[in-house]
């Protein structure tokens, strides 16, 4: 029977702590290490839909101050509708896809 080396950095998938990383260890790490991943890639995701909300909120609360002069608005009018539709797709799209990943 192989033993891993002392301190191996591939002592963690010796999940039953017999000294041996079988097989099954490491197809189960290996799975665990896949939904770790997309755990992860779906955070960072739900973190972009929230930043981009948030944004849209700061915006036009920035917008509705006295501090952003009517001219101004008006001249960003175009640019701004740009935005406000860029940060909806981000939104609806992450809402769209989640909606679609959990029900598969
Ligand atoms: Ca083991």
């Amino acid at each position: 029977m192989k033993k891993l080396q002392k301190d191996s950095h591939y002592a963690q998938f010796d999940l039953d702590g017999d000294g041996v990383v079988s097989d099954e260890e490491i197809k189960r790490s290996q799975d665990m290490l896949e939904l770790e991943l997309r755990e992860e890639k779906s955070e960072a995701q739900k973190r972009m839909a929230w930043v981009a909300m948030g944004s849209m909120i700061v915006f036009s609360a920035i917008l509705f101050s006295p501090a952003v002069s009517e001219s101004r608005v008006a001249a960003l009018a175009d640019l701004l509708g740009l935005f406000y539709i860029a940060q909806a797709g981000v939104v609806g799209a992450y809402m769209g896809v989640s909606a679609w990943m959990s029900k598969r």
